[in-house]
Protein backbone atom coordinates (compact mmCIF):
# COMPACT_ATOMS: atom_id res chain seq x y z
CA UNK A 1 0.00 0.00 0.00
CA UNK A 2 0.95 3.47 -0.45
CA UNK A 3 2.76 4.50 2.30
CA UNK A 4 0.63 7.77 4.13
CA UNK A 5 2.26 11.05 3.35
CA UNK A 6 3.37 12.06 7.09
CA UNK A 7 5.26 15.98 6.43
CA UNK A 8 7.01 17.16 9.60
CA UNK A 9 4.41 19.72 10.09
CA UNK A 10 2.27 16.48 10.06
CA UNK A 11 4.44 14.30 12.67
CA UNK A 12 4.41 17.58 14.99
CA UNK A 13 0.83 18.20 14.41
CA UNK A 14 0.78 14.25 15.71
CA UNK A 15 2.90 15.17 19.21
CA UNK A 16 0.67 18.06 20.31
CA UNK A 17 -2.40 15.89 19.43
CA UNK A 18 -1.21 13.02 21.71
CA UNK A 19 0.34 15.93 24.54
CA UNK A 20 -3.86 17.27 24.41
CA UNK A 21 -5.49 13.93 24.52
CA UNK A 22 -2.76 12.65 27.64
CA UNK A 23 -3.40 15.97 29.45
CA UNK A 24 -7.47 15.19 29.21
CA UNK A 25 -7.05 12.12 30.08
CA UNK A 26 -4.77 12.89 33.05
CA UNK A 27 -7.20 15.13 34.40
CA UNK A 28 -9.39 11.81 35.22
CA UNK A 29 -8.48 11.16 38.89
CA UNK A 30 -9.58 9.60 41.91
CA UNK A 31 -7.90 12.94 43.71
CA UNK A 32 -7.48 16.60 42.93
CA UNK A 33 -3.87 16.85 44.00
CA UNK A 34 -2.06 13.91 42.36
CA UNK A 35 -3.25 10.90 39.74
CA UNK A 36 -4.91 8.02 40.63
CA UNK A 37 -6.84 5.97 38.59
CA UNK A 38 -7.82 2.46 39.81
CA UNK A 39 -9.04 -0.64 38.30
CA UNK A 40 -12.92 -0.31 37.95
CA UNK A 41 -13.49 2.38 40.12
CA UNK A 42 -15.69 5.42 39.05
CA UNK A 43 -12.74 7.52 37.62
CA UNK A 44 -11.83 4.43 35.59
CA UNK A 45 -15.07 4.44 34.35
CA UNK A 46 -15.22 8.00 32.85
CA UNK A 47 -11.82 7.55 31.45
CA UNK A 48 -13.09 4.20 29.56
CA UNK A 49 -15.75 6.09 28.67
CA UNK A 50 -13.47 9.15 27.10
CA UNK A 51 -10.97 6.50 25.39
CA UNK A 52 -14.48 5.12 23.67
CA UNK A 53 -14.90 8.48 22.30
CA UNK A 54 -12.04 8.33 20.81
CA UNK A 55 -12.12 5.54 19.41
CA UNK A 56 -14.94 6.19 17.80
CA UNK A 57 -13.88 9.31 16.19
CA UNK A 58 -11.00 7.28 15.20
CA UNK A 59 -13.21 5.09 13.26
CA UNK A 60 -12.55 1.90 15.31
CA UNK A 61 -15.61 -0.38 16.41
CA UNK A 62 -15.86 -0.14 20.10
CA UNK A 63 -17.27 -2.63 22.82
CA UNK A 64 -15.73 -3.76 25.95
CA UNK A 65 -15.30 -6.78 27.50
CA UNK A 66 -15.96 -8.41 30.69
CA UNK A 67 -12.97 -7.28 32.41
CA UNK A 68 -13.46 -3.80 31.52
CA UNK A 69 -11.10 -3.31 28.67
CA UNK A 70 -12.21 -1.46 26.38
CA UNK A 71 -11.43 -2.55 22.72
CA UNK A 72 -11.44 -0.77 18.98
CA UNK A 73 -11.57 -2.90 16.06
CA UNK A 74 -11.33 -2.59 12.36
CA UNK A 75 -11.31 -4.46 9.66
CA UNK A 76 -10.92 -8.24 9.78
CA UNK A 77 -8.75 -10.72 11.49
CA UNK A 78 -5.95 -11.84 12.09
CA UNK A 79 -5.36 -8.41 13.91
CA UNK A 80 -2.16 -6.33 15.09
CA UNK A 81 -2.96 -5.87 18.33
CA UNK A 82 -1.58 -2.39 19.50
CA UNK A 83 -2.53 -1.34 23.14
CA UNK A 84 -1.25 -0.87 27.04
CA UNK A 85 -2.78 0.33 30.21
CA UNK A 86 -5.10 3.16 31.15
CA UNK A 87 -4.61 2.06 35.57
CA UNK A 88 -2.24 3.93 36.96
CA UNK A 89 -0.11 3.38 40.27
CA UNK A 90 -0.46 6.07 43.06
CA UNK A 91 0.26 9.79 42.25
CA UNK A 92 0.92 8.83 38.54
CA UNK A 93 3.01 10.15 35.92
CA UNK A 94 0.82 10.80 32.65
CA UNK A 95 2.30 9.06 30.05
CA UNK A 96 3.01 4.89 32.02
CA UNK A 97 -0.20 3.42 30.31
CA UNK A 98 -2.05 5.88 28.24
CA UNK A 99 0.32 7.16 25.49
CA UNK A 100 -0.04 3.38 24.44
CA UNK A 101 -3.32 3.98 23.97
CA UNK A 102 -3.41 7.05 22.29
CA UNK A 103 -1.04 6.18 19.94
CA UNK A 104 -2.44 3.47 18.25
CA UNK A 105 -5.97 5.86 18.16
CA UNK A 106 -3.48 8.51 16.65
CA UNK A 107 -2.33 6.02 13.87
CA UNK A 108 -5.68 4.29 12.88
CA UNK A 109 -7.17 8.49 12.84
CA UNK A 110 -4.02 8.82 10.12
CA UNK A 111 -5.30 6.60 8.67
CA UNK A 112 -9.26 7.28 8.22
CA UNK A 113 -8.15 10.67 7.26
CA UNK A 114 -6.67 9.89 4.33
CA UNK A 115 -9.48 7.44 3.62
CA UNK A 116 -7.40 4.43 3.45
CA UNK A 117 -7.75 1.34 5.29
CA UNK A 118 -5.36 -0.18 7.29
CA UNK A 119 -3.12 -2.62 5.14
CA UNK A 120 -4.33 -5.31 8.04
CA UNK A 121 -7.12 -5.51 10.60
CA UNK A 122 -6.40 -3.60 14.15
CA UNK A 123 -7.18 -4.62 17.66
CA UNK A 124 -6.57 -1.62 19.83
CA UNK A 125 -7.08 -2.76 23.70
CA UNK A 126 -7.06 -0.44 26.50
CA UNK A 127 -6.07 -2.38 29.19
CA UNK A 128 -7.47 -1.86 32.43
CA UNK A 129 -5.25 -3.99 35.66
CA UNK A 130 -1.59 -3.57 34.72
CA UNK A 131 -0.34 -1.96 37.52
CA UNK A 132 -2.14 -4.09 40.53
CA UNK A 133 -2.77 -1.13 42.39
CA UNK A 134 -6.14 -1.56 43.62
CA UNK A 135 -5.45 -5.86 43.80
CA UNK A 136 -2.75 -7.45 44.77
CA UNK A 137 -3.01 -8.81 40.90
CA UNK A 138 -0.85 -7.52 38.10
CA UNK A 139 -1.50 -7.87 34.38
CA UNK A 140 -4.63 -9.66 34.94
CA UNK A 141 -6.82 -7.80 32.03
CA UNK A 142 -4.19 -8.82 29.56
CA UNK A 143 -4.20 -11.84 30.73
CA UNK A 144 -7.68 -12.28 30.19
CA UNK A 145 -7.43 -11.01 26.78
CA UNK A 146 -4.66 -13.62 26.38
CA UNK A 147 -6.96 -16.00 27.69
CA UNK A 148 -5.45 -16.52 30.83
CA UNK A 149 -7.19 -15.15 33.59
CA UNK A 150 -6.94 -16.87 37.00
CA UNK A 151 -10.25 -17.55 38.40
CA UNK A 152 -8.43 -17.06 41.69
CA UNK A 153 -7.90 -13.48 41.46
CA UNK A 154 -11.67 -12.65 41.58
CA UNK A 155 -10.74 -13.54 45.59
CA UNK A 156 -8.45 -10.85 46.13
CA UNK A 157 -9.42 -7.99 48.00
CA UNK A 158 -8.58 -4.20 47.77
CA UNK A 159 -7.85 -2.49 51.26
CA UNK A 160 -11.36 -1.65 51.53
CA UNK A 161 -11.90 -5.67 51.57
CA UNK A 162 -14.15 -5.19 48.05
CA UNK A 163 -12.99 -8.67 45.99
CA UNK A 164 -12.43 -8.19 42.63
CA UNK A 165 -15.32 -10.49 41.65
CA UNK A 166 -17.56 -7.75 43.53
CA UNK A 167 -15.49 -5.19 42.11
CA UNK A 168 -16.50 -6.23 38.64
CA UNK A 169 -20.22 -6.97 39.49
CA UNK A 170 -20.27 -3.71 40.88
CA UNK A 171 -18.98 -2.03 37.14
CA UNK A 172 -21.46 -4.10 35.37
CA UNK A 173 -19.46 -7.05 34.69
CA UNK A 174 -19.95 -11.30 34.67
CA UNK A 175 -17.72 -12.83 36.13
CA UNK A 176 -18.96 -15.45 34.65
CA UNK A 177 -18.40 -14.99 31.00
CA UNK A 178 -14.69 -13.72 31.61
CA UNK A 179 -13.74 -15.99 28.94
CA UNK A 180 -15.30 -14.05 26.55
CA UNK A 181 -12.90 -11.32 26.42
CA UNK A 182 -10.20 -13.44 25.13
CA UNK A 183 -9.14 -13.03 21.51
CA UNK A 184 -8.38 -16.47 20.00
CA UNK A 185 -4.67 -17.22 19.19
CA UNK A 186 -5.69 -17.44 15.32
CA UNK A 187 -6.79 -14.43 15.56
CA UNK A 188 -4.21 -12.65 17.29
CA UNK A 189 -1.25 -11.84 14.42
CA UNK A 190 1.45 -9.67 16.68
CA UNK A 191 1.48 -7.52 19.57
CA UNK A 192 2.86 -3.75 19.65
CA UNK A 193 2.91 -1.78 22.61
CA UNK A 194 4.53 1.86 22.85
CA UNK A 195 5.29 2.84 26.05
CA UNK A 196 7.28 5.74 27.77
CA UNK A 197 10.90 3.90 28.83
CA UNK A 198 10.47 4.73 32.23
CA UNK A 199 14.70 4.70 32.95
CA UNK A 200 17.26 6.93 31.50
CA UNK A 201 18.96 4.64 28.23
CA UNK A 202 17.51 6.66 25.57
CA UNK A 203 17.55 10.30 27.08
CA UNK A 204 21.75 9.26 27.89
CA UNK A 205 21.96 7.81 24.27
CA UNK A 206 20.07 11.27 22.41
CA UNK A 207 18.15 8.80 20.91
CA UNK A 208 14.38 9.48 21.17
CA UNK A 209 12.60 6.01 20.16
CA UNK A 210 14.32 2.35 20.95
CA UNK A 211 13.39 -1.32 20.51
CA UNK A 212 12.62 -3.39 23.12
CA UNK A 213 14.45 -6.96 23.52
CA UNK A 214 13.17 -8.48 26.38
CA UNK A 215 10.85 -7.30 29.49
CA UNK A 216 12.83 -8.40 32.48
CA UNK A 217 11.20 -11.15 34.98
CA UNK A 218 9.80 -10.65 38.44
CA UNK A 219 9.34 -12.42 41.65
CA UNK A 220 6.76 -10.38 43.73
CA UNK A 221 6.83 -11.53 47.80
CA UNK A 222 3.91 -10.29 50.52
CA UNK A 223 5.82 -10.55 53.78
CA UNK A 224 4.68 -10.78 57.28
CA UNK A 225 7.04 -10.08 60.29
CA UNK A 226 4.88 -11.11 63.97
CA UNK A 227 6.66 -9.68 66.98
CA UNK A 228 5.52 -8.44 69.90
CA UNK A 229 3.63 -5.05 70.73
CA UNK A 230 5.13 -3.38 73.56
CA UNK A 231 5.50 -0.49 75.73
CA UNK A 232 7.94 1.79 74.03
CA UNK A 233 8.97 3.33 77.42
CA UNK A 234 9.26 0.57 79.52
CA UNK A 235 10.32 -2.72 77.37
CA UNK A 236 14.37 -2.70 77.84
CA UNK A 237 15.97 -2.82 74.42
CA UNK A 238 17.39 -6.41 74.06
CA UNK A 239 13.85 -7.73 75.26
CA UNK A 240 11.78 -6.63 72.34
CA UNK A 241 10.66 -8.82 69.71
CA UNK A 242 10.48 -5.24 67.06
CA UNK A 243 8.72 -5.99 63.82
CA UNK A 244 9.56 -3.06 62.25
CA UNK A 245 13.55 -2.97 63.38
CA UNK A 246 13.41 -6.25 61.59
CA UNK A 247 12.13 -5.12 58.81
CA UNK A 248 13.98 -2.45 58.23
CA UNK A 249 17.43 -4.78 58.09
CA UNK A 250 15.42 -7.44 55.88
CA UNK A 251 14.62 -4.04 53.62
CA UNK A 252 18.58 -3.75 54.08
CA UNK A 253 18.96 -6.93 52.98
CA UNK A 254 17.02 -6.46 49.73
CA UNK A 255 19.34 -4.08 48.76
CA UNK A 256 22.70 -5.80 49.59
CA UNK A 257 21.32 -8.93 47.70
CA UNK A 258 20.73 -6.81 44.73
CA UNK A 259 24.44 -5.33 44.36
CA UNK A 260 25.62 -9.19 44.54
CA UNK A 261 23.55 -9.50 41.62
CA UNK A 262 24.65 -6.57 40.39
CA UNK A 263 25.96 -7.92 36.79
CA UNK A 264 22.59 -9.61 35.74
CA UNK A 265 21.04 -6.44 36.41
CA UNK A 266 19.06 -7.22 39.52
CA UNK A 267 17.10 -4.60 41.00
CA UNK A 268 15.01 -4.99 44.34
CA UNK A 269 12.38 -2.50 45.73
CA UNK A 270 10.54 -2.68 49.27
CA UNK A 271 7.66 -0.57 47.45
CA UNK A 272 4.62 -1.00 50.87
CA UNK A 273 5.22 -1.78 54.80
CA UNK A 274 2.48 -1.72 56.64
CA UNK A 275 3.29 -1.24 60.46
CA UNK A 276 1.12 -1.82 63.29
CA UNK A 277 -0.47 -0.70 65.72
CA UNK A 278 1.33 1.76 64.58
CA UNK A 279 1.44 4.46 67.30
CA UNK A 280 4.44 6.40 68.28
CA UNK A 281 4.75 4.62 71.75
CA UNK A 282 3.81 0.81 71.21
CA UNK A 283 7.32 -1.41 69.57
CA UNK A 284 5.72 -2.79 66.55
CA UNK A 285 4.29 -6.22 66.92
CA UNK A 286 3.41 -6.94 63.00
CA UNK A 287 4.47 -5.52 60.03
CA UNK A 288 3.28 -6.27 56.57
CA UNK A 289 5.42 -5.49 53.64
CA UNK A 290 6.18 -6.36 49.94
CA UNK A 291 9.55 -7.69 48.37
CA UNK A 292 9.74 -6.88 44.42
CA UNK A 293 12.88 -8.31 42.51
CA UNK A 294 13.54 -8.07 38.65
CA UNK A 295 16.43 -9.14 36.35
CA UNK A 296 17.01 -9.94 32.70
CA UNK A 297 18.36 -13.43 33.79
CA UNK A 298 15.91 -16.18 35.61
CA UNK A 299 18.15 -18.37 36.93
CA UNK A 300 19.52 -15.46 38.80
CA UNK A 301 16.39 -13.54 39.98
CA UNK A 302 15.76 -16.84 41.36
CA UNK A 303 18.84 -17.46 43.04
CA UNK A 304 18.90 -14.29 44.77
CA UNK A 305 15.09 -15.17 45.68
CA UNK A 306 16.35 -17.82 47.38
CA UNK A 307 19.03 -16.03 49.12
CA UNK A 308 17.22 -13.44 50.25
CA UNK A 309 14.58 -15.56 51.76
CA UNK A 310 16.95 -17.85 53.82
CA UNK A 311 18.80 -15.05 55.26
CA UNK A 312 15.41 -12.89 55.97
CA UNK A 313 14.66 -16.25 58.19
CA UNK A 314 17.91 -15.98 60.00
CA UNK A 315 17.48 -12.13 60.56
CA UNK A 316 13.41 -13.20 61.72
CA UNK A 317 14.79 -16.17 63.57
CA UNK A 318 17.43 -13.74 65.93
CA UNK A 319 15.24 -11.40 66.74
CA UNK A 320 12.35 -13.74 67.86
CA UNK A 321 9.81 -12.62 65.07
CA UNK A 322 7.60 -14.89 62.97
CA UNK A 323 8.45 -15.16 59.21
CA UNK A 324 5.93 -15.44 56.91
CA UNK A 325 5.91 -14.86 52.50
CA UNK A 326 3.44 -15.42 49.88
CA UNK A 327 5.11 -15.24 46.23
CA UNK A 328 2.11 -12.90 44.86
CA UNK A 329 4.07 -12.48 41.51
CA UNK A 330 6.23 -14.30 39.41
CA UNK A 331 6.81 -13.86 35.45
CA UNK A 332 9.72 -15.27 33.45
CA UNK A 333 11.64 -12.84 31.22
CA UNK A 334 9.80 -12.22 28.10
CA UNK A 335 11.79 -11.87 25.19
CA UNK A 336 10.24 -9.69 21.94
CA UNK A 337 9.81 -11.60 18.27
CA UNK A 338 13.07 -11.18 16.58
CA UNK A 339 11.14 -10.19 13.23
CA UNK A 340 8.95 -7.78 14.92
CA UNK A 341 11.98 -6.29 16.06
CA UNK A 342 13.42 -6.23 12.64
CA UNK A 343 10.23 -4.19 11.45
CA UNK A 344 10.40 -1.93 14.05
CA UNK A 345 13.36 -0.97 13.34
CA UNK A 346 12.92 -0.50 9.97
CA UNK A 347 9.88 1.24 10.73
CA UNK A 348 11.97 3.97 13.01
CA UNK A 349 14.36 4.25 10.69
CA UNK A 350 12.00 5.04 7.93
CA UNK A 351 11.23 7.83 10.17
CA UNK A 352 14.62 8.94 10.68
CA UNK A 353 15.37 8.15 14.31
CA UNK A 354 17.58 5.15 15.13
CA UNK A 355 16.43 2.19 16.52
CA UNK A 356 18.31 1.50 19.57
CA UNK A 357 17.62 -1.65 21.43
CA UNK A 358 16.99 -1.96 25.36
CA UNK A 359 15.60 -4.62 27.39
CA UNK A 360 12.47 -3.25 29.89
CA UNK A 361 12.83 -3.54 33.81
CA UNK A 362 9.44 -2.17 33.91
CA UNK A 363 6.45 -5.26 33.00
CA UNK A 364 3.98 -4.70 30.80
CA UNK A 365 1.16 -6.12 29.23
CA UNK A 366 2.78 -7.56 26.31
CA UNK A 367 3.88 -10.22 28.55
CA UNK A 368 0.37 -11.90 28.41
CA UNK A 369 -0.25 -11.16 24.58
CA UNK A 370 3.62 -12.93 24.00
CA UNK A 371 1.09 -16.05 25.06
CA UNK A 372 -1.11 -15.60 21.68
CA UNK A 373 1.08 -14.13 19.63
CA UNK A 374 4.61 -12.46 18.71
CA UNK A 375 5.50 -9.34 20.25
CA UNK A 376 7.72 -6.37 20.56
CA UNK A 377 7.61 -2.70 22.32
CA UNK A 378 8.52 1.04 20.63
CA UNK A 379 10.02 2.87 23.88
CA UNK A 380 9.82 7.14 24.07
CA UNK A 381 12.59 8.99 25.44
CA UNK A 382 11.88 9.26 29.24
CA UNK A 383 12.82 12.89 30.34
CA UNK A 384 15.14 12.32 33.41
CA UNK A 385 14.71 8.47 33.48
CA UNK A 386 11.46 9.54 35.82
CA UNK A 387 8.98 7.41 36.06
CA UNK A 388 6.02 6.53 38.70
CA UNK A 389 6.10 9.79 39.25
CA UNK A 390 4.12 13.31 38.17
CA UNK A 391 7.66 14.36 36.65
CA UNK A 392 7.40 11.61 34.09
CA UNK A 393 7.46 13.40 30.55
CA UNK A 394 8.16 12.49 27.34
CA UNK A 395 8.20 15.28 24.53
CA UNK A 396 5.66 16.01 21.98
CA UNK A 397 8.19 16.23 19.28
CA UNK A 398 9.44 12.58 20.27
CA UNK A 399 5.74 11.33 20.68
CA UNK A 400 4.69 12.44 17.16
CA UNK A 401 8.10 10.62 15.61
CA UNK A 402 7.33 7.52 17.41
CA UNK A 403 3.19 7.59 16.34
CA UNK A 404 4.78 8.16 12.21
CA UNK A 405 6.86 5.20 12.94
CA UNK A 406 3.92 3.19 14.48
CA UNK A 407 2.24 4.36 11.30
CA UNK A 408 4.85 3.21 9.44
CA UNK A 409 5.22 -0.33 11.07
CA UNK A 410 1.20 -0.90 10.34
CA UNK A 411 1.95 -0.29 6.66
CA UNK A 412 4.19 -2.50 6.83
CA UNK A 413 3.05 -5.24 8.36
CA UNK A 414 1.90 -8.65 7.25
CA UNK A 415 0.28 -11.55 9.35
CA UNK A 416 3.26 -14.28 8.61
CA UNK A 417 5.40 -14.73 11.77
CA UNK A 418 3.22 -17.56 13.62
CA UNK A 419 4.52 -20.97 12.40
O1 LIG B 1 5.79 -2.57 37.88
C1 LIG B 1 5.92 -2.48 36.68
O2 LIG B 1 6.93 -2.83 36.13
C2 LIG B 1 4.82 -1.89 35.84
O3 LIG B 1 4.93 -0.49 35.90
N1 LIG B 1 3.54 -2.30 36.31
MN1 LIG C 1 3.78 1.40 35.52
MN1 LIG D 1 3.05 0.76 32.18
Amino acid sequence: MKPLALSPEDIAALGRRAEAMLEELAAISAEPERLVRLYLTPEYRRAADLIAQWMQEAGLDVFEDELGNVRGRIGKPPYLLLGSHFDTVLDAGRYDGPLGIVAPILAVDAFSRAKQEPPCGIDVVAFGDEEGSRFPSTLSTSAGVAGKFDAKQLDLKDKDGITYAEALKAYGKDAGKISSAAIPASEAAGYLEMHIEQGPVLETAGEPLGVVTAIAGQTRLQMTLTGEAGHAGTVPMNLRKDALAGAAEITLLAEKVAAEFKKNSMVATVGRMEVSPGAINIIPGVVRFTLDLRSASDESRNRAIEQFERQAKEIAARRHLGYAADVIHRIATTPCHEKMQARLAEAIKAVGANPLKLTSGAGHDGIMMSAICPIVMLFVRCRGGVSHNPAEYASPADMGVAIAAFIRFIEQFKPDLKS
